[in-house]
């Protein structure tokens, strides 16, 4: 269980321009006063017309999920069917008597919505019900904001904390006033709203260039290792992919069973069969209904999913409904722009998955995909072919004849590409080599391929 109002992540909680004594004083004022011991979460989704209600109950399931994942205790939860969302406190003010009557009898402290409410309905529920509420993007955010391990991770989630708080200023102060800190209430909140508006724009002024930075810094890596194949690891959250990228690397990457283990990307370089080799990036697991600030402010780790070559998308086999994790990580893979990338697919965990006719059906259903175990080592073998061959169909041996004396193209023949064979005139020198397509298209302007 959350020890009151501290994370793992103290930078992320600070509220913006006050010194560090200040903070720290109010922090425990806050901790002493509001914080309650134990949050005891009621969990509340709604059906509407284009959802079933077992799609509203699979999505309630991740929603409890994360909700533990977050250190608080599930007690509860409500679906109601409805055509639309109410306005004023997205479910119907029957619903909302019962939801309050259930939360007495479970001493429930939180009410959890599976959909982002805006601000005004979020207070209606709070002033009807006398709980603390959040929503499903502040929730994932509590997570990010515990679980952010880097410079770049924290410095992502705080953009998207504050950019999510900025027009929810007033409503945070209320809840730390009337509610009790806790799940959600971490972020820039304060007394003076204005001065604090002020500071939140400022703070979020310095994140974005520090973002903007890390960003351009990274393209540039990118551009200096042009020459190298980019693969990237994705898939939702808690599939294995870290686990995948340690035992294919030596990367050592922390891997949890919890959500969001990996919150920056990780990138090695991998020696591959036949004298090739890639450079390997692990990312930040998708999840449905990944909230849009942080899709926006996690630019520069979702930038290297997007620049990536080829794409190993992993998938845990061993869930119920597997396939259905693979559609929704990839319409995040689309949201940000890397659904054309050439992709495999990794089933992992098939060491969990008891029925070998469940196996065959995902193999023939996916022709192509590879069947995998990141802990016991099945399919690594296959993952580093699947990598070999996207290389390979990528290179052409082509015939190339140069002067002698042109040191410069000469190099750049032998940092892109396998020389296969070369006579040396007095004049020029005639090679035989296997090359990146864009590559020997370069070679090929200059003049220097034989047709
Ligand atoms: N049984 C089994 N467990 C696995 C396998 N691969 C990963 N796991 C476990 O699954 C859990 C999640 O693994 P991670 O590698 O952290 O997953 P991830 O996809 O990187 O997750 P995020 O970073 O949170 O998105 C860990 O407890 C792993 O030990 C596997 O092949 N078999
Ligand atoms: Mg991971």
């Amino acid at each position: 269980m959350r020890e009151g109002g501290s994370s793992g992540s103290p930078a992320l909680n600070r509220p913006p321009g006050r010194t560090t004594a200040e903070r720290h004083q109010r922090r425990n004022a806050i901790k002493k006063k509001f914080i309650p011991k134990d949050e005891n979460a009621i969990l509340v989704g709604v059906s509407l017309p284009d959802t079933t209600v077992d799609d509203e109950h699979e999505s309630l399931d991740e929603l409890a999920q994360l909700a533990r994942t977050a250190g608080a205790n599930v007690m509860d939860r409500f679906v109601q069917n409805r055509t639309r969302i109410d306005g004023k406190t997205y479910v119907g003010s029957g619903m909302i008597e019962r939801i309050s009557r259930a939360a007495q009898i479970h001493a429930a402290n939180l009410l959890v919505f599976d959909d982002d409410l805006r601000p005004a309905q979020a207070r209606e529920i709070e002033d009807a019900t006398g709980i603390k509420v959040i929503d499903r993007t502040e929730l994932i955010l509590d997570i990010f904001a515990r679980r952010a391990q880097t410079k770049v991770a924290r410095a992502q989630v705080e953009l998207a904390q504050c950019e999510y708080e900025l027009p929810r200023l007033r409503r945070l102060w209320n809840h730390l006033e009337r509610l009790g800190g806790g799940i959600g209430t971490r972020g820039p909140g304060e007394t003076q709203l204005e001065s604090d508006r002020r500071a939140v724009r400022e703070r979020i002024r310095i994140l974005k260039k520090t973002l903007k930075g890390v960003e351009t810094e990274r393209a540039q890596q990118r551009k200096r290792r042009s020459g190298t194949t980019r693969v990237a690891l994705v898939g939702y959250t808690n599939a294995g992919k870290s686990t995948l990228m340690n035992a294919l690397t030596d990367a050592g990457v922390l891997t949890e069973d919890l959500l969001f283990a990996t919150l920056d990307a990780t990138t090695r370089r991998i020696e591959l069969p036949g004298g090739h080799e890639a450079l390997i990036t692990d990312t930040v697991g998708l999840i449905k209904k990944l909230p849009h600030h942080l899709v926006v402010s996690f630019h520069a780790t979702l930038d290297e999913v997007a620049e990536a070559d080829f794409l190993l998308h992993v998938v845990d086999a061993s869930r119920p409904h597997c396939e259905r994790y693979l559609e929704l990580a990839n319409e995040v893979l689309e949201e940000i722009g890397a659904s054309d990338i050439p992709t495999r697919i990794v089933f992992n965990k098939i060491d969990r998955v008891l029925d070998g006719a469940e196996l065959d059906r995902l193999d023939s259903r996916h022709p192509g995909s590879i069947l995998a175990s990141a802990t016991r080592g099945d399919g690594l073998e296959e993952v580093l072919r699947a990598v070999c061959a996207f290389i390979e169909s990528r290179e052409e041996v082509v015939e190339l004849s140069i002067p002698v004396a042109d040191g410069k193209t000469i190099s750049f023949v032998h940092e892109h590409g396998e020389v296969l064979s070369q006579t040396s005139g007095d004049e020029r020198l005639e090679m035989k080599v296997r090359i990146p397509k864009p590559q020997a298209a370069h070679l090929r302007k200059l003049g220097f391929a034989r047709e």
